[in-house]
């Protein structure tokens, strides 16, 4: 029975990726962070009682700031595949805690491959990073392809690329199966709350439900090249399956905007959106439409509103990936289209949100967090 360490088993990509090895007969050992609450909510579905003999689930507490903690579970996992998903991996929130950032998503990345190398298991243990389409940030050219240079405009995007050419550099200084996966932004309804698609659907399913007033919004003229989760870790399995390793652009080769994903959530939800406060570039202004000046609204109409505090200091305006090489040398192709992704987010955070409703008009407390 092959066995994979997956880090990050507890987010969106780790949660899929575990299932799908689940699915293959594989020993899956995923790495959780002690937190002070429960944080397994993804993976809860697939737990297996650790104390069957027959348990092929098994979770470590660790984290990627912690060598020796990831040396040891390592030695006594023995992986014949390594998953490195853990990650800081909010662009936005990077500019707010940089140097906690490059420690997990740069350094960690470094501490798993040396971890590696220390215990003599890098001609046996297989590794994956998770790079990302950050790395192209201001972009040089589109579509982007596996050879398009990197311009990152985050501190994520910049620890991300350390990350990207450690793997490389273990790849060459010592004959590691070390591969990137550059991969283009996916979702699914098991993405973060706070980042932009499952931001609008749930927020959009609050308003359709009376639970919240409007959504605020940042650059919704951002393009980007969504693809579905379950579609995206299936290739990351693909790739550490080949004879050598190497990287791969995983995208759909298609981009659309953030506006134009507000409006297929509304359509789903069947209610009308109106902008406002559309490219204003100082929050005293969005106030002023806030104020006696509103317009009246109409039952069912969504309102969205810019707000600059959702700006970045330096944006990526567009990403268009082209995975050609991830189509002809694996013969990957995406199965989920962005329109279908974006009706099975927008139903399941409406079942959540009509809960959520029944629950405040039976006078109960809502468990509906309004970060974002
Ligand atoms: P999520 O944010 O959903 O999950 C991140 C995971 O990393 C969580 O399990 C989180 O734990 C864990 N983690 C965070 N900090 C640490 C730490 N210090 N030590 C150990 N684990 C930690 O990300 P996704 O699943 O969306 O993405 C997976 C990976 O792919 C990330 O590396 C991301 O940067 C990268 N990526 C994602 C893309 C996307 O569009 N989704 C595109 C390209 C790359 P906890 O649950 O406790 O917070
Ligand atoms: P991104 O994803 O930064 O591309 O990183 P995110 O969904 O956060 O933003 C996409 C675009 O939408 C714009 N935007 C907003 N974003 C958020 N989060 N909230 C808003 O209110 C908002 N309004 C507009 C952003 O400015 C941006 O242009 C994701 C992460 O998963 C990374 O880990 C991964 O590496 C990349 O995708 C590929």
């Amino acid at each position: 029975m092959k066995k994979a360490l997956i880090t990050g088993v507890t987010g969106q990509d780790g949660s899929y990726l575990a299932e799908f090895l689940l699915e293959k007969g594989y020993e899956v050992h995923g790495i959780k962070r002690r937190a002070s609450s429960f944080n397994t909510q993804r993976i809860d579905h697939i737990f297996q009682d650790p104390h069957t003999s027959n348990a092929r689930l098994k979770l470590h507490y660790g984290d990627l700031t912690d060598s020796s903690n990831l040396t040891r579970i390592l030695q006594e996992v023995q992986p014949d595949e390594v998953y490195n998903l853990g990650a800081q991996s909010h662009v936005a929130v990077s500019f707010e805690s940089p140097e906690y950032t490059a420690d997990v998503d740069a350094t960690g990345a470094l501490r798993l491959l040396e971890a590696i190398r220390f215990l003599g298991l890098e001609k046996t243990t297989r590794f994956y990073q998770a790079s990302t389409s950050e790395l192209y940030g201001l972009v040089q050219e589109t579509p982007q392809t596996e050879t398009t240079p990197f311009h990152p405009r985050s501190p994520y995007a910049v620890a991300k690329m350390y990350a990207y050419w450690i793997t490389v550099n273990y790849r060459e200084a010592y004959g590691m199966y070390a591969c990137n996966g550059i991969l283009f932004n996916h979702e699914s309804p098991r993405r973060g709350e706070t980042f932009v698609t499952r931001k609008i659907t749930r927020g959009l399913a609050n308003i359709a439900q009376g639970l919240e007033p409007c959504l605020y919004m940042g650059n919704i003229d951002a393009l980007r090249d969504w693809g579905h989760a379950k579609d995206y870790v299936r290739m990351q399995w693909m790739m550490l399956q080949q004879d050598e390793p190497d990287d791969f652009v995983i995208a759909t080769g298609v981009q659309y905007s953030v506006r134009q994903f507000i409006e297929w959530s509304a359509e789903e939800l069947g209610v009308k959106i109106r902008f406002e406060g559309e490219g204003l570039e100082e929050i005293g202004i969005v106030d002023a439409i806030e104020g006696d000046d509103a317009p009246a609204l109409s039952v069912g109409d969504v309102i969205v509103r810019i707000d600059p505090r959702y700006f970045r200091p330096a944006e990526v305006e567009t990403l268009l990936g082209d995975p050609a090489k991830a189509k002809t040398k694996l013969g990957w192709t995406p199965e989920i289209t962005v329109q279908e992704m974006c009706a099975e987010m927008v139903a399941n955070d409406l079942k959540d949100s009509r809960r959520n409703r029944l629950l405040r008009e039976h006078g109960l407390e809502l468990p509906v967090s309004t970060e974002s």
